[in-house]
């Protein structure tokens, strides 16, 4: 039988055009009329329809090639009886720009292209198919749908069609994004039971009064922040405790002496100079994860990010160099970042650098809490409030000040028994105040 050669024929006025997709494999049989390769302008997606029903023996284009009218695709060995494709070329889709008027197919008769035209806004990147099999010919759909799912996204190797012969419609393609917003189906690139099951919107005036006011720009961005930490970061949060009685006599004994200085000493500034001893002796808490996980990048200075509430929302000042300052130092520099923070004046550079961060919540109240990792560092601590208990000191229940508080770290950095000696050495420089000199 003889083999016959496809060129592209007539594209208008179209040269040089990128073809998107390849849509048979050498051995592959097809129809008259079947998409054989697609291209993609600027202005129009376009197949390139089999003239002749048969074999395909050879292909001479891949995805990312250019080609014009005339250019080499493929052979195809006609079938026995194969009907030419009719002279007169095959109408365009209606999506199809007016001034593309199709023209007959040279040398051999193959049918016009079928033209979509562009959405006016530029197709996002990730709205291109990137399943490799979405390049073989496994569907059956018109260029306006495939136009459609690309425009959204979707890989049409995913869509049941339900058009003649399972030809995949526009509706096929709303029904799959329908599944997936509700649920029902992965979402493209996931696989099932990956994806975030949405929350529902619900209209809660139906049961009273409401007012809806949107959210600060900080609010916006820390939650950005947070939500990303919260979905990549596998947290373990370690409850502990420490008995803060002489480190907080220390304070109290201090507290006039600093206060003719201007400055206001509380229990974080110690807290600080405890966590940064206590990240010498844990390396992996004073480090971050590489992008791809596979490596630990370890940080040989102390940057302790603050938690400061604001009326604007929640910020974190870094308090550079903790290791390198005294107590007095710590609490000038804590006074003038929440300071800064509270007036909204603080600059990016007030915020970077950090390794490790400290939520204190122990002026308000509370027991524990959990707080939520600042990524990329790798551990963040909470502080509650510090009661007076009586606790068993082997003979007698004593009056101990103590303060509890929670450690949350990614678990890819740091194992579960790190966690809890991390805490244990934290709290036993609290509770000697002589151990951070030794
Ligand atoms: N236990 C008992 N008392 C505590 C304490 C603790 N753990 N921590 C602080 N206190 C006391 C202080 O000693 C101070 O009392 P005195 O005036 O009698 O000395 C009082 O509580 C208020 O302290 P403070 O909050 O003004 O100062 P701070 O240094 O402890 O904290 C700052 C500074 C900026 C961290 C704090 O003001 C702040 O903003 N905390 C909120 C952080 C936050 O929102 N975290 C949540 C993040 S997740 O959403």
């Amino acid at each position: 039988m003889a083999i016959t050669q496809v060129n592209v024929p007539d594209i208008g006025d179209f040269d040089s055009v990128e073809v998107i997709e390849v849509l048979v494999a050498e051995g592959d049989e097809v129809a008259l009329d079947d998409s054989l390769i697609t291209l993609e302008s600027d202005k129009a997606t376009m197949e390139i329809p089999s003239p002749f029903a048969g074999k395909i023996t050879k292909i001479s284009v891949s995805v990312g090639d250019k080609v014009s009218e005339g250019d080499y695709i493929l052979d195809i060995e006609a079938a026995e009886g194969a009907a030419e494709a009719p002279a007169e070329p095959a109408k365009a889709e209606s999506a199809a720009a007016p001034e593309q008027a199709p023209a007959q197919a040279k040398p051999e008769p193959t049918p016009a292209p079928q033209v979509v035209k562009q959405p006016a806004h530029n197709v996002p990147a990730a709205a291109k198919p990137v399943n490799p099999q979405a390049m073989g010919a496994a569907f059956h759909a018109s260029p306006s749908v495939r136009a459609f799912a690309r425009k959204l996204g979707v890989d049409l190797t995913s869509v049941s069609g339900s058009g003649p012969k399972g030809r995949i419609q526009q509706n096929d393609v709303e029904a799959a994004i329908k599944a997936v917003m509700s649920g029902q189906a992965a979402a493209p690139g996931q696989t099932a039971g990956s994806g975030i099951p949405p929350i529902p919107g619900i209209d809660f005036s139906q049961f009273g009064e409401t007012t809806t006011e949107e959210l600060g720009r900080i609010k916006k961005i820390s939650g950005k922040f947070l939500h990303a930490s919260w979905l990549n970061v596998p947290h373990v949060t370690q409850f502990d405790e420490c008995d803060i009685t002489e480190m907080d006599q220390f304070r109290k004994d201090q507290k006039a002496a600093a206060e003719k200085q201007g400055i206001k000493l509380t229990p974080l500034v110690f807290v600080m100079k405890a966590v940064v001893k206590a990240l010498q002796d844990f390396p992996s808490f004073n480090a971050s994860l590489s992008e791809d996980a596979q490596s630990i990048i370890y940080k040989h200075y102390y940057n302790i990010g603050i938690a400061v509430d604001t009326p604007n929302g929640l910020v974190v000042p870094v308090v550079k160099d903790v290791d390198k300052k005294g107590i007095y130092e710590l609490s000038q520099d804590l006074m003038e970042i929440s300071a800064k923070a509270r007036d909204g004046k603080l600059g990016p550079k007030d915020m970077q650098g950090g390794c490790f961060t400290i939520s204190s919540l122990g002026g308000i109240g509370g027991t524990q809490f959990t707080p939520i990792v600042n990524a990329p560092e790798v551990a963040i601590m909470g502080l509650s409030k510090a009661k007076m208990q009586p606790v068993w000191n082997g003979s007698d229940f004593e009056p101990r000040l103590i303060m509890p508080f929670s450690v949350s770290y990614d678990h890819r950095a740091v194992d579960g028994a790190e966690g809890v000696r991390f805490t244990t050495t934290v709290a036993k420089y609290l509770s000697d105040l002589r151990q951070l000199i030794l």
